[in-house]
């Protein structure tokens, strides 16, 4: 092992030409553009999941409590798209985080960590910055690869994660945003574009111990470093992009569990969680199954002929998943206003659905004002010309512009409407 370094050396372990304050400052830049993006639309999310109906995970957040609001049901494609900005950016950024995590290795190493109250708190500031946005990473992924082998911990988890990470991003941001500044106007990018290997110098003022002591000869140019980590975020991003953006691109989403699965036929899209799985069966949603309506004056109980005799209404509409992926397609059926109305509650405050399934921690969903009384907010009964299959729901499932993926319950039983 090497011995610690002395009096604020720097190790030469670390012997890159390229590490120094221009490098870690345009990583930096990027991060600080895609960062706030990725966390705000991650707070976005929290909210719009419903924490005045207590459906948001976690629950309880104490003091970290975010102010709510209605989500809004227009444009229906907005859950969908702060998703796919939370992950799809999320996962774009790793090789740019792997990246400006080399570009400061050096500095875990300076001994002693710490040389005053200020350079500690610094200190401080930097591991949670480091150790939440790696954590938040590692959850992330986990979830949007394994679903919810967590249960309701990944959300729990995920949440205080990003709190620890907003905590030490805050700091890091006031203490170095000057520096970051000076660093990228230190050398200008079009210079560092047009300098080959061959001419790549160490770079030479030094104030914050990036830049080796003993540094070794070039293996790679400033732009080289800068398309490899930028091809590696792109590469990324065709990899992902397509379980959003559907179409031609869904094919290239080749790391994504949910990115590829679309056939031809009008209900061989994107199924969350089986008919099986949820232990659906023909018994609870055949011909006896009763859709039953409360909130009123008396119970309301339809069985599907009369459902079906109901006004249809037609909406495209996406699925769009908290996992990023999402799924646009043609939903027929009974407008949730329409049943509000047939219940007694013609102006409801919210309103909450019910499933058959039994177990499964997405059986039920509450809904706002706003999200039972949009005209194309719906309980299906149809997509795309045809029946719902048994995964997607059958015989009848929510679907609302711009709801949480979650929230579009499926196999519903039952829907309680709150009045005013
Ligand atoms: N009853 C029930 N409804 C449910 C779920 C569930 O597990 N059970 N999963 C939800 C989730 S997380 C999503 S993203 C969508 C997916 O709908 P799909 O399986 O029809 O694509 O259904 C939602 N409705
Ligand atoms: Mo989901």
């Amino acid at each position: 092992m090497a011995k610690r370094p002395e009096g604020g050396h720097r190790p030469p372990r670390w012997r890159s030409p390229l590490r120094g304050l221009w490098l870690t400052s345009t990583l930096g830049a990027v991060l600080l553009i895609a960062l706030p993006i990725i966390t705000l639309t991650g707070l976005l999310s929290y909210i719009a999941y419903g924490p005045q109906f207590g459906q948001a995970a976690p629950a309880d957040v104490g003091w970290l409590k975010l102010p709510t609001f209605d989500w809004p049901t227009d444009p229906s494609w907005l859950y969908r798209l702060n998703q796919g900005l939370h992950v799809g950016l999320g996962l774009i950024i790793v090789p740019v985080v792997l990246a400006k995590l080399w570009s400061v290795i050096p500095k875990l190493f300076v001994w002693p960590p710490a040389r005053s109250i200020a350079q500690l708190l610094e200190r401080v500031s930097l591991l949670m910055l480091v150790g939440g946005i790696l954590f938040e990473i590692v959850t992330g992924v986990l979830n949007i690869q394994y679903d919810y082998i967590f249960g309701f911990s990944f959300y729990t988890a995920h949440y205080f994660g990003a709190w620890v990470f907003i905590a030490g991003f805050v700091v890091h941001v006031a203490i170095k945003l000057p520096r970051m500044l000076a660093g990228l106007r230190s050398m200008p990018m079009r210079e560092v574009l047009r300098t080959s290997r061959a001419d790549t110098r160490p770079e030479r003022y030094d104030a914050d111990g990036l830049v080796s002591i003993d540094p070794a000869p070039p293996t790679v140019s400033r732009r080289g470093a800068l398309a490899l980590v930028g091809g590696g975020a792109l590469l990324v991003a065709v990899l992902t992009a397509g379980q959003t953006l559907g179409g031609v691109t869904r094919q290239a989403a080749l790391l994504l569990p949910r990115g590829r699965s679309r056939g031809d036929g009008p209900n061989d899209f994107q199924v969350n969680r089986t008919a099986a799985a949820a232990r659906i069966t023909a018994q609870n949603t055949g011909a006896a199954w009763r859709l039953t309506l409360r909130g009123g004056p008396a119970p309301v109980v339809l069985d599907l002929a009369a459902l079906r005799a109901m006004p249809q209404h037609t909406a495209r509409l996406p699925i769009a998943c908290v996992e990023g992926w999402s799924t646009t397609e043609t939903w027929t059926g009974v407008r949730l206003r329409d049943l509000a109305q047939r219940a007694g509650v013609p102006t409801p405050a919210s309103a909450r659905v019910f499933s058959v399934e039994r177990r499964g921690a997405f059986n039920r969903a509450a809904l706002q004002a706003n999200q039972v009384t949009h005209p194309d907010a719906l309980l299906a009964l149809r997509v795309n010309g045809a029946e719902l299959s048994l995964d997607h729901g059958y015989p009848a499932r929510v679907i609302v512009p711009a709801l949480p993926g979650v929230h579009n319950t499926k196999w519903v039983s039952g829907i309680d409407f709150v009045r005013r």
